[in-house]
């Protein structure tokens, strides 16, 4: 259930409440894709970097472990030992950006296993009997994910099938939670709006999912390849046709500058791999924007990440170091860039929520822009 605290202009701060725990938004997730934050971060270091909700894919964890695996082990919170809320990806976005070989049909998609090759067809009664067994708070609706660009013809069709596909879902899911051995009886769904770039599309399809009655909704399609002009645009003229008591995900997206941005148009939840994948190949987020710590002249830099940081690498360790650390490539390095990436994007989250709390969020956003803008690189 979610509860809209305050307005500041069309950027909200809210509350949604979840079996698992109470989500405060405007939130980023923090993203497991398999299970795991890549980066040696275990989900007790989650704790520590303000970590409010965790995500994972449907279509990795049936591969491996296999979700059958992880229902005998009484779902994904037990396994992972993360007791906060858990929102699982349908599938459908992962099949399209990892199988090179698929069928899209009706009744779902065909395709290869990126593990063994092995045959898998996965539709929406899949995904969300997955779902069911990982135990997820919130399940996210098996869609399509349509390539940018896309000629109209292929995106109407495209979209009428999503819309058909999260009929579908629906039914299921209400159907699982009813059942005795399922382990969430409460798990939520949310529909995904897509239509690309195509406005009219977006808004119709908004407009037919928002009758649906479901527990949010979720922006898809976007940060595929269109420009971040054309992304904002179309956020901005299909959020006024999703339920403004319901909370809006962007799907995938993305820069601190993307999400102030999406705040501002109203976005709720987010999730990106960026804070991750950055960290990893040396890059840290600052409030005077990106830096590389394999850069040379860190070598005897003996202050932290960025003065003023409270996460726990901050706290302890020099730029110095960790530039050693990834020099000799030593895990610990990964695992300090990522948990400072983590914490600077969940930190930021936090002073978004108390900004629009304040009303003085157009002030904080032009403040947060113009100290990126400074570039240490
Ligand atoms: N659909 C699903 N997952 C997604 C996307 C989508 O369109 C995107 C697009 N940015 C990221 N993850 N199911
Ligand atoms: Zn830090």
């Amino acid at each position: 259930m979610y509860k809209l605290l305050a307005k500041d202009g069309r950027a909200k701060r809210g509350e949604f409440h979840t079996v698992h725990g109470t989500i405060q938004t405007p939130v980023f997730m923090n993203v497991g894709t398999t299970a795991a934050i890549k980066g040696a971060v275990s989900t007790q270091d989650l704790q520590e970097m303000k970590t409010q909700v965790e995500l994972s894919n449907t279509y990795h964890l049936h591969v491996r472990p296999g979700d059958e695996v992880i229902k005998k082990l009484g779902g994904l919170h037990k396994f992972m030992v993360w007791d906060k809320p858990i929102l699982t990806d349908s599938g459908g976005f992962q099949v399209f950006s990892l199988a090179g070989l698929r069928k899209i049909k009706e009744e779902g998609v065909y395709f290869n296993s990126h593990v063994d090759g092995r045959k898998i067809f996965m539709g929406p009664e899949e995904s969300m009997r997955i779902q069911s067994n990982l135990a997820s708070t919130i399940a996210m609706a098996f869609d399509e994910c349509p390539p940018h660009p896309a000629e109209r013809s292929y995106m109407q069709d495209s979209v009428d099938r999503t819309t058909r596909w999260l009929i579908r879902c629906r039914e299921e899911l209400n159907r699982l939670n009813t059942l005795e051995d399922t382990i969430n009886k409460n798990q939520m769904l949310f529909g995904i709006n897509q239509g690309g770039t195509y406005r009219d599309i977006r808004i119709e399809h908004a407009k037919r999912i928002s009758e649906l009655d479901l527990n949010g909704y979720a922006l898809g399609g976007l940060a595929v390849g269109e420009s971040h002009a054309e992304m904002y645009y179309i956020i901005e003229e299909t959020m006024p046709y999703l339920p403004l008591e319901k909370p809006t995900y962007l799907m995938g997206v993305g820069t601190p500058e993307n999400i102030l941005e999406s705040v501002e148009r109203g976005v709720d939840f987010f999730d990106c791999v960026y804070p991750a994948r950055n960290g990893r190949h040396g890059h840290a987020y600052t409030n005077h924007g990106k830096m590389n710590l394999l850069n040379a002249k860190y070598e005897l830099d003996s202050a932290p990440i960025e003065e003023g940081c409270g996460c726990p690498v901050c706290r302890h360790y020099s730029r110095a170091y960790i530039r050693h650390l990834l020099k000799a490539k030593e895990m610990l390095g990964l695992r300090l860039m990522v948990t400072h990436n983590l914490y600077f994007y969940n930190n930021m989250m936090e002073e978004i929520r108390g900004a629009i709390e304040e009303q003085r969020y157009a002030e904080y956003k032009k403040n947060k822009l113009n100290g990126f803008a400074q570039g240490e690189e």
